[in-house]
């Protein structure tokens, strides 16, 4: 069966911050590819990509860029699939570029945009399972699986 989330990133120097989507990704069992496609350097391939999305059966697409990260932006024009944002964190500027970069976007076609680096990334993962959850009773039950495991993780009292 098709993944139905897309995860896509400019750069291999995306894949660590990236990878943390793909990882919570696979502990909620939810099938997702992984793709370099980069804005700049292959437009023809964000091109197809975007035009294809939806009849591949993709439902959603986590979309990772730094620095001038139009790659989220341009995918939202291409397809209504939603897209969903995370801004790299840059060594020139801390990831700032990257997030107004994405966040931006005129109106008409919007890209939720999560936070700069690893913590965007997790939430990158939660934000498309919490979407495809909607019409997926049995994803909704390990999503909120996930949240209470979370929860339980964090101590009532701090050590020293
Ligand atoms: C962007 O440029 C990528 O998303 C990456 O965050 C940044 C730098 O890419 P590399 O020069 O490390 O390949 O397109």
């Amino acid at each position: 069966m098709m993944a139905p989330i897309g995860i896509i990133m400019g750069s291999q120097s995306d894949w660590p911050t990236m990878r943390e989507a793909a990882r919570v990704l696979d502990e909620l069992g939810l099938g997702h590819e992984v793709r370099i496609v980069s804005a700049h350097r292959t437009p023809d391939r964000l091109w197809s990509y975007g035009k294809e999305a939806r009849a591949r059966g993709i439902k959603v697409i986590i979309a990772g860029a730094g620095g001038a990260a139009h790659l989220p932006g341009m995918m939202a024009s291409k397809t209504s699939v939603p897209v969903v944002g995370v801004p790299i964190e840059t060594r020139a500027l801390g990831g700032l570029d990257s997030l107004y970069s994405i966040v931006q976007m005129p109106r008409g076609f919007p890209v939720a945009t999560m936070a700069i680096g690893a913590a965007g990334a997790v939430n990158a993962a939660l934000m498309a399972a919490g979407i495809l959850a909607v019409s997926d009773d049995a994803l909704a039950q390990r999503l909120d699986a996930w949240r209470e495991a979370l929860s339980a993780s964090v101590p009532e009292v701090p050590v020293d």
